[in-house]
């Protein structure tokens, strides 16, 4: 009998992936196909599958040529297969020309052509048109956001607003796209908003784009006063668009991976949470000398209190800001305190002390940790009273991991899968009741 193998995403089923699968029966006697996990297509850069894996085997059994459908989780495992289920032949389309010629040492390889004219993306586009999304500041984001932006599929950038049109001139030359200096004509040429402009400007841009019918990304602190984002939020829910505040930690593979740990009992009940971020900054910056929005706080809190708020909650019974403050009397080191029924957290943060910036989530049977540059989870641990007993988890975290934010806000706005739990908007309204309890207690006039 031969044995035959392919494996595919086979997202939106479609006629090549019919006639890949027809022709890769025709190889053999026995087809075997391997269906890939949502994570590991996530983890090799597919990161806008529409179907679910369910639906995705359930198409391919529904083709009706696999003999046996098993599950693809990782690179390696092509190699595994073929050995463990003595397979003669290695089928996959065309598109792989080259690509999997080392399993020639295993089984023979044969690269079936791909069907013409028909592609899962094409479908995708058809589905949801291609979404032109537009930038409103040009600060260093900016230029993280455009690269990461490129690599999600349903998506261009279109242009650049910035009042300063010099700035947005510049910056739309260096990575070809067009500047405007007028914000109606900006609003006319996008479809997405995505705000990186100075915190303080977040408020009225957000506004102004709902206003405008367009969904929003916002860079975080999304806004810096619990009243405006509970607003902002219901606005955009009556006029049924979506309202994303960017903290990407949220949207980061390996973050999920740690709460999910966390919050399965793994270490027992959670009682403390500390989370640390420091970047030493130039103290010419903006953040250094900016009285009323800069300091460490405004800058890097969000990150800290994140993780505080998915694992205790958004109910915490009292909350207290401890600072060291610079020559304008901006804080560059903040500790913050937060108490809940039963347990406690401190979030920390610098731009002008450096420290060691960890994640740790201490519980009745053990403890997480996660080292800088945690909120770009790629590696934790947990440990245990035994200290020999280490579990170490990694999970992959591609380039700034700005593309799995915009992903998931791209997926929401094409109402696929649902990301908005990574960050709710209660927690984002609480984000910024905290930010406000703090500019307060700075007695900042914002
Ligand atoms: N295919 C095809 N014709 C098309 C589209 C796809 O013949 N018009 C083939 C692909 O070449 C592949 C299979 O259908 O052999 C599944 O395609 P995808 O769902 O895009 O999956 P892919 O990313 O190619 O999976 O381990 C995963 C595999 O390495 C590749």
């Amino acid at each position: 009998m031969i044995k035959v193998i392919t494996y595919g995403t086979f997202d939106l089923f479609h006629e090549g992936h019919y006639r890949l699968l027809q022709r890769a029966k025709g190889l053999g006697d026995y087809l075997i196909v391997g269906v890939t996990t949502e994570a590991y297509d996530k983890a090799r850069g597919k990161l806008n599958v529409v179907d679910s894996l369910v639906t995705r085997i359930e198409n391919v059994r529904k083709a009706g040529f696999p003999d046996e459908i098993i599950i693809e989780e990782t690179p390696g495992q092509k190699v595994n297969d073929i050995r463990k289920y003595h397979i003669d032949i290695f089928a996959i389309g065309s598109d792989w020309i080259g690509h999997f010629d080392y399993l020639k040492d295993y089984c023979q390889v044969v690269y079936l052509e791909r069907t013409k004219n028909i592609s899962s993306t094409m479908l995708r586009e058809q589905n949801s048109p291609i979404q032109r999304i537009g930038m409103i500041g040009t600060g260093r984001i900016g230029e993280r956001f455009i690269p990461e932006a490129k690599l999600v599929s349903g998506i261009s950038m279109q242009g650049v607003y910035n009042p300063h049109i010099e700035s947005a001139v510049k910056f739309a030359d260096k990575w070809e796209i067009d500047a405007y200096k007028d914000l109606e004509e900006f609003y006319r040429a996008v479809d997405v908003v995505y705000i990186a402009s100075p915190h303080e400007t977040h408020y009225g841009y957000i506004k102004s784009a709902l206003e405008h019918g367009k969904h929003v990304l916002c860079e975080k602190p999304m806004v810096l006063k619990k009243v405006q984002a509970e607003e902002l939020f219901l606005y955009a829910k009556e006029k049924n668009l979506i309202l994303f505040e960017g903290i990407k930690t949220a949207y980061c593979p390996g973050f999920h991976k740690l709460l999910g740990i966390a919050c399965s009992g793994t270490i027992g009940n959670i009682r403390n949470v500390e989370a640390c971020f420091t970047k030493l900054e130039q103290q010419e910056n903006r953040e250094m000398t900016d009285s009323v929005y800069g300091g460490s706080f405004t800058e890097l809190g969000s990150y800290v209190i994140f993780p505080i708020l998915k694992l205790f909650g958004k109910d915490f019974e009292t909350v207290q800001f401890d600072t060291i403050k610079n020559e304008n009397g901006l804080d560059i080191f903040t500790k913050v305190s937060l108490r809940y029924p039963a347990g406690i957290a401190t979030a920390t943060c610098g731009l002008g002390v450096k420290s060691e910036g960890r994640l740790l989530i201490a519980g009745t049977k053990g403890y997480i940790v996660a080292e800088a540059p945690w909120w770009k989870t790629s590696y934790f641990e947990v440990h245990y009273e035994d200290t020999k007993k280490i579990e170490k988890y990694s999970e992959i975290f591609l380039g700034d991991g700005l593309r799995y934010e915009i992903s998931d806000f791209l997926s929401t706005i094409n109402g696929n899968a649902s990301s908005e739990f990574k960050l709710t908007r209660g927690e984002s309204i609480v984000m910024a009741d905290i930010m406000e309890s703090f500019l307060k207690a700075e007695m900042r006039k914002v």
